[in-house]
């Protein structure tokens, strides 16, 4: 049995379901608190979500990309990783690189876009045990609200968003992906692998940004996740999803214009030298550095720089609904 502890929400950790589904092993699933994550302290391996204790050989370990490593040379059955060494190592490094790039991209403007249209969600992800769901009533939501985007803004960096060219970088990131899945099913051929749980996963945030998913020239990428979704059944909706939906449904907007931006970055987000270990983004958080996020949360609640339009589907999800 592999015990998975996670957030329900994470991509890193939808990746991890994924492949423990799509390999067929028994799993079951550990909620952890975020910012405490007490339930993982008896591990000596770096605690961050997902992470992994096999009952049976009492290996745990944390990082989506080497767990998958893990589960697949513990259990070959319905490979995610060729055996062919140089094939693998072309997986490896894609997933290694995905997971430095999108992945904390993604999370990056995920949240950003959860503080800017509806930072009420947060309790809901963060705070749903607390004082037994006090935070994720009406009325409190709002009160924990700035509290937590605060401790993200710390944690993540997103008052820097625009400084770090974030959204240029993971534009010119997506047009290349775009651009190689219109020449090939998947991304190392024609084969489904662990890379492509890696990219579908990790692009999850990103269908709650509307400069992505309504970008015009990302639909044939999007629309490349919704088959993979489609076809494993993955399609279910994430919390955030649903609550950021039902908030433009009501308002009949959403925040998507991004002022500042005019033309595509020429910058590759991607270095090519090969990557041992995924890099991360994560900054320690303590009292007196959250007093120092207030700025930086005024600032993305109101004067964000990026602009309401009218809500309407992205177009990858029109084309299936009709
Ligand atoms: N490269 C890691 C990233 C894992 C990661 O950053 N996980 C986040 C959740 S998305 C986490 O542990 N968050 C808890 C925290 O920030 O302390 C992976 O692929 O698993």
């Amino acid at each position: 049995m592999i015990e998975l502890y996670q957030l329900r929400w994470s991509h890193y950790v939808e990746k991890v379901r994924w492949a423990l589904d799509y390999k067929g092993l028994p799993w079951k699933a550990i909620d952890v608190v975020a910012y405490k994550k007490e339930e993982m302290r008896r591990f000596s391996c770096a605690q961050t979500v997902p992470l992994i204790h096999d009952t049976d050989t009492g290996t745990a370990i944390s990082d989506s990309s080497p767990i998958i490593r893990y589960l697949d040379e513990t259990y070959p059955e319905r490979p995610l990783l060729s055996e062919d060494p140089a094939e693998r190592e072309e997986a490896w490094q894609w997933m290694l690189r995905l997971d430095s790039t999108l992945g904390l991209f993604a999370r990056r403007l995920g949240y950003t876009q959860l503080i800017m249209e509806c930072p009420q969600v947060l309790a809901r992800l963060f705070m749903p045990e607390v004082c037994r769901g006090l935070f994720t009533r009406r009325g409190w939501r709002n009160l924990a609200a700035p509290v937590l985007g605060m401790m993200l803004i710390r944690r993540f960096r997103f008052d820097r968003n625009r400084q770090d060219r974030l959204y240029e970088q993971l534009e010119s990131l997506l047009l290349s992906l775009d651009e190689r899945l219109k020449r090939m099913p998947f991304l190392l051929g024609h084969r489904f692998t662990a890379a492509d749980i890696t990219l579908a996963s990790l692009l999850r945030p990103l269908r709650i940004v509307p400069h992505f998913s309504h970008h015009p020239r990302l639909q044939g990428l999007f629309a490349w996740q919704d088959r993979l979704f489609r076809s494993h059944g993955r399609d279910r909706p994430l919390l955030y999803e649903e609550l950021i939906a039902a908030q433009r449904q009501r308002s009949g907007r959403m925040l998507g214009r991004v002022s500042w931006l005019t033309s595509i970055s020429p910058e590759p987000a991607v270095r090519d030298e090969p990557l041992r270990a995924a890099v991360n983004d994560q900054h320690p958080v303590n009292s007196l550095s959250l007093m120092k996020a207030w700025p930086g949360y005024l600032r993305l609640r109101w004067f964000s720089g990026v602009r309401a339009m009218p809500y309407v589907m992205a177009p990858h999800l029109q084309a299936v609904s009709t």
